[in-house]
């Protein structure tokens, strides 16, 4: 059956990597699943048509038949639960690759989300060069613990799964910060990530939208 994702048009990451669809198209390609990619402009976004598949209206959104899902969460799941690759057997194992996609996405990235409101939606107001180190630390925090918990592994339980996706996925977002460089293991964790051949299959595919709407393709 056919899978076909969404994605921006004209992604505002300008293609690094950032926006949401490279965790589907990643975890697709850690499986060997083809898909296909339904691009949409924000406006689209907003449209009676994408709010049926996401009542959010953002991307990505994952249809497989007459299946349709969204939030990157679930769609991972969804993916890693069909085809081999992304959890383990273990009945335990598998439990704890999904606590770490859940923790990746409830308890690392909303702080890593604020600094990015910080900057972009609050930075001109008064208040904002005062609140900015308190936003850094509460980050700081989070990566100080989940350094401690990695330690010197190379994943962080086992061999790679979902789990790892999406926490290295949520930390790529941390690179321009230059918070990533203070946890040497961590940076070190993400870099093994992106190193992967699949994400490096996904990226170029993101990467060629980005560059065919620079082109006004
Ligand atoms: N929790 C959602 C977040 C999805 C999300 O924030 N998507 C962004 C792109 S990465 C988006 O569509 N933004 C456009 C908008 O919100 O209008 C998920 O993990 O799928």
């Amino acid at each position: 059956m056919t899978i076909t994702i969404t994605a921006f048009k004209d992604s505002p990451d300008r293609g690094q990597g950032l926006a949401r669809d490279m965790r589907v198209r990643w975890a697709l390609e850690e499986v060997g699943q083809p898909y296909e990619v339904r691009l949409e402009t924000f406006k689209e976004l907003k449209q009676p048509e994408h709010l049926g598949r996401n009542p959010f209206g953002q991307i990505p959104t994952y249809e497989e038949g007459d299946l349709v899902l969204f939030e990157t969460g679930s769609i991972i799941l969804h993916i890693a639960e069909r085809h081999a690759g992304l959890l383990p057997k273990n009945a335990d194992a598998r439990a704890r690759a999904i606590t770490w996609m859940f923790s990746a996405l409830s308890t690392v990235e909303p702080p890593i989300l604020e600094l990015q409101t910080a900057k972009i939606i609050e930075g001109k107001k008064p208040w904002a060069e005062e609140r900015m180190p308190l936003v850094k630390d509460y980050i700081r925090n989070r990566l100080k613990q989940l350094a401690a918990r990695l330690g010197d592994a190379e994943w962080l339980d086992g061999d790679f799964s979902a789990g790892d996706l999406l926490m290295v996925h949520v930390l790529i977002r941390l690179r321009p910060s230059g918070l990533l460089d203070e946890f040497p293991n961590i940076a070190a964790y993400v870099a093994r990530g992106e190193a992967r051949p699949a994400y490096q299959r996904a990226f170029a595919a993101q990467l060629a939208v980005f560059k065919a709407s620079q082109a006004g393709g």
